[in-house]
């Protein structure tokens, strides 16, 4: 029996909610296999958040609090997840929270909407417009939300919409435990670490964050410094894995 307050715990109670959203038509199947890739990726990191995650955290919270307008993008897996952690975002930051999917269908738009108000975050409402630069309904998003913000949080991100956020001149922040994917080479920011324990972080950076302190960390960011130290984490804990 694995005690509760273990990550292996925390994970296995992950995979059960994500199972039983997609069998509620919240989680596209295609995101059970992402969520797999999460884990395999958060397993090399010692399901834990590592000293840079931690600083790409308070970043991410740096640039929220910057923001003129900023926007929290949500799918099926992290209303699955984290629809309590986007809300407490949402209070902290002031960002809008917006529905983008890639899979999309009219049910999945009202049961993720209706998951996350039922958690407490204010939903974007309005008539979907084919805005981005995409070819697949990931292009169909609200004109007030993603298209007027000036940074764009985007946990679990496909690689193709995050690059055209960036092409549009966004700031765009992921959550992607994978460092070598797409989305977290192209992203401006990327918070290499799990989504439940990401999200809270930044929620309680944004509290702690003063006028100062953002502007340094957003002088200081570098992407591929935090990315190259992901991979460091990784290879660290590969080369002690037997002993
Ligand atoms: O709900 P929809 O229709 O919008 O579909 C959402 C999915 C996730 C299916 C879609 O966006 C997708 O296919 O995403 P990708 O391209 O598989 O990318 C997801 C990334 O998130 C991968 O690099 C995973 O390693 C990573 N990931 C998965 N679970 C977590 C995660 N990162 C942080 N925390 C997690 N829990």
């Amino acid at each position: 029996m694995i005690p509760a307050d273990h990550p292996r715990y925390r994970s296995l109670v992950a995979r059960e909610r994500l199972a039983e959203c997609a069998r509620a038509g919240i989680v596209a199947l295609e995101g059970l296999g992402a969520h797999g890739r999460g884990e395999a990726f958060d397993y090399l990191l010692g399901e834990a958040t590592t000293a840079s995650a931690r600083r790409a955290e308070e970043t991410a919270a740096a640039m929220l609090m910057h923001a003129a307008h900023p926007v929290i993008s949500v799918n099926g897996n992290t209303a699955a997840l984290a629809a309590g952690a986007v809300a407490d975002l949402q209070r902290a930051s002031g960002a809008l929270v917006e529905v983008n999917l890639f899979h999309r269908t009219e049910e999945r738009m009202e049961a993720i909407t209706a998951l996350l108000a039922a958690a407490g975050a204010a939903v974007l409402h309005g008539e979907a417009e084919r805005l981005l630069p995409l070819s697949h309904d990931r292009a169909l998003c609200l004109r007030e939300g993603i298209v007027a913000a000036d940074v764009v949080l985007v946990p679990l991100e496909d690689g193709d919409r995050c690059e055209a956020l960036v092409a549009m001149g966004k700031t765009v922040i992921a959550i992607d435990l994978n460092p070598l994917s797409r989305t977290a080479r192209a992203a401006t920011l990327t918070v290499v670490d799990e989504l439940t324990r990401a999200l809270p972080a930044i929620t309680a950076a944004c509290a702690a964050m003063d006028d100062g302190r953002a502007g340094a960390l957003i002088a200081a960011h570098d992407n591929r410094r935090l990315l190259q130290e992901a991979l460091d984490a990784i290879q660290e804990r590969i080369a002690h894995a037997l002993d």
